[in-house]
């Protein structure tokens, strides 16, 4: 059975921006206290992450009571209905602490194991993505829907790539030795702090590949979708982009970018 999604992405602009605004409203001058950290001293969570989560959450329960719920900073749900919604409140959560800009809400469902539907919203700027599984990915400018196509094609060499680095320190001397060897055969590096926009400028063609191990599932599901609506592949080992391994690239110099990051190390 098919279900339109379309609707639901209506109604989840409508609860993110009013979330985000919320988010933009109670952030305080100068650095967000910290309230507590997860996988490291450097996994940050703030109040305003946890009272971001919960407003969407309790509005995707109220328009949606039994579907399921995943996010990344409360205890997940099944629900019934066959849909699963994967958030994450505050992606680029350490940008959001200092101020940096670049943090995001994420917003995806899933629909009998399929990403059905992808939304992000740059908090600090508004700027608003989405798309639906077979419909495309575009960027909202007022009453306006710009699709999205992702980079030009263009050599490993002319690449400007996006990565991002795990907050476990055993991972990151191995991240940042495989990045090492990556930068001296493209054109630069670029390091967002979000996943959810380096996915969404990957979609609009402001970088030409992305490159991440240690996504998790709210960090990664709504991007993607966005991203591979667009045209772009997206993949890891196994063909599948995952914690693993996140590769996002034009589908002309996918093989050839994907052998560079395996020979690399990452
Ligand atoms: C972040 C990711 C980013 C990664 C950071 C962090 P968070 O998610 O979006 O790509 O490099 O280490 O995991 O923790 O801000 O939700």
């Amino acid at each position: 059975m098919t279900k339109d999604f379309s609707t639901a992405l209506d109604q989840i602009r409508i609860i993110s921006r009013e979330a985000a605004s919320w988010g933009r409203a109670n952030r305080p001058d100068g650095r967000v206290d910290v309230a507590a950290t997860k996988s490291s001293p450097t996994d940050v969570v703030t109040e305003l992450d946890r009272g971001c989560e919960q407003r969407i959450r309790e509005a995707i329960s109220q328009h949606w009571p039994n579907d399921g719920f995943i996010g990344e900073e409360s205890a997940p749900s099944p629900g019934t209905s066959g849909v699963v919604w994967i958030v994450d409140p505050i992606d680029g959560t350490v940008n959001f602490v200092y101020g940096v800009a670049g943090y995001a809400i994420s917003i995806a469902a899933e629909y009998q194991g399929e990403t059905v539907l992808g939304y992000v919203i740059d908090i600090s700027t508004g700027a608003e993505y989405g798309a639906l599984r077979g419909g495309g990915a575009w960027r909202w400018e007022g009453a306006e829907k710009r699709t999205l196509t992702g980079p030009p094609a263009v050599p490993i060499e002319q690449m400007l790539v996006a990565t991002g680095f795990n907050y476990r320190q055993e991972l990151r001397e191995k991240q940042g030795q495989a990045v090492a060897k990556l930068l001296p055969h493209i054109r630069d590096i670029r390091r967002l702090g979000s996943a959810a926009l380096d996915l969404v400028a990957m979609a609009e063609g402001r970088l030409d590949a992305y490159v991440e191990e240690g996504l998790k599932p709210w960090d990664l599901a709504a991007g993607e979708l966005i991203a591979r609506e667009a045209g772009l592949i997206v993949t890891g080992f196994d063909g599948k982009a995952n914690e693993r391994l996140t590769i996002v690239s034009h589908n002309s110099v996918a093989r050839d970018f994907f052998d560079h990051i395996v020979r690399c190390g990452f």
